[in-house]
């Protein structure tokens, strides 16, 4: 499993706050914690509400490489300036998160790709916005998929996101998004990574239940297929089940200590 740590993100008010302050201990002890507990990227996301979106990415970007340079950036933004600039300071292969399946969103999004070598996360939306079925997602898979391979870039390189929604206002959706998942391994020959916005899921629920409820979906998504996640990387019990699945899908090898075993890898 492909873990991005989610926590570097102006949503969290302990961001936004850090921002504001330009408080760099904060963003530093964030990015430190979350690969120590596993995360094997981190993604950067400014938050809604900066209104120099470009300066702090660049700030969170370099805060970032001060504390953990080796580890690969997801450049979380749908602001094309804002998404050069930080890929622009990444030293490791950069994932721009995101496409979505518009032309007119892919063309200069691809030739950022080509030109930082990044990989690229393909939500799975375009104008007329999610699709509630996995035909209608799945239909958006192959247009970035073909997009992609036009663009001159690797299906080996491409991140599809099937985007889950929030269980308590689309609950039909979870069992599409898991459809989807298992579809694409078939349809797309190579097969496209897929991905995760792991906490989307549990959004609107009650705080004692996220957690529970991240870590079934988990479960169910790696039995479907999914290879990566943007996710709460700190919570010890949903990367223990992350690496139980992927155990319970031999994609390791069984022994006693398989826990300590992954984490050493
Ligand atoms: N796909 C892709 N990128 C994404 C998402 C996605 N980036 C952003 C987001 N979705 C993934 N990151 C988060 C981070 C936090 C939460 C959800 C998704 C979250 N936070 C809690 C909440 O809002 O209830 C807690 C907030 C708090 O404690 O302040 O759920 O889908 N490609």
């Amino acid at each position: 499993m492909f873990v991005i740590g989610e926590r570097i993100n102006g949503m969290f008010k302990d961001v936004a706050e850090a921002v504001k302050k330009k408080d760099k201990e904060v963003i530093r002890s964030l990015a430190k914690k979350q690969v120590a507990s596993g995360a094997n990227a981190l993604d950067v996301n400014v938050g809604p509400s900066s209104d120099n979106p470009k300066e702090v990415m660049e700030w969170l970007v370099k805060t970032i490489i001060e504390a953990v340079g080796d580890v690969p950036l997801a450049i979380d933004t749908t602001k094309k300036d804002v998404m050069e600039a930080g890929l622009s300071l990444c030293r490791r292969k950069p994932i721009i998160n995101s496409v979505n399946a518009n032309e007119d969103k892919m063309k200069p999004l691809f030739a950022l790709a080509k030109k930082y070598k990044a990989s690229v996360i393909g939500l799975t939306t375009d104008k007329s916005g999610i699709p509630k079925d996995s035909e209608g997602r799945l239909e958006l898979a192959m247009k970035i998929i073909a997009s992609a391979m036009e663009h001159g870039i690797d299906t080996s390189d491409i991140y599809i996101d099937t985007v889950i929604l929030p269980v308590n206002v689309a609950q039909a959706h979870v069992k599409e998004v898991l459809k989807t998942i298992r579809e694409l391994k078939v349809l797309a020959d190579p097969a496209p990574k897929t991905i995760l916005g792991l906490s989307n899921v549990s959004q609107g629920s009650q705080a004692h239940l996220k957690p529970l409820i991240n870590r079934t979906f988990l479960a169910m998504a790696i039995a479907s297929g999914l290879d990566a996640a943007i996710m709460d990387a700190n919570d010890k019990d949903l990367l223990d089940t992350a690496i139980t699945a992927e155990l319970l899908m031999e994609r390791q090898l069984y022994c006693d200590s398989f826990l300590d075993a992954y984490r050493k890898k």
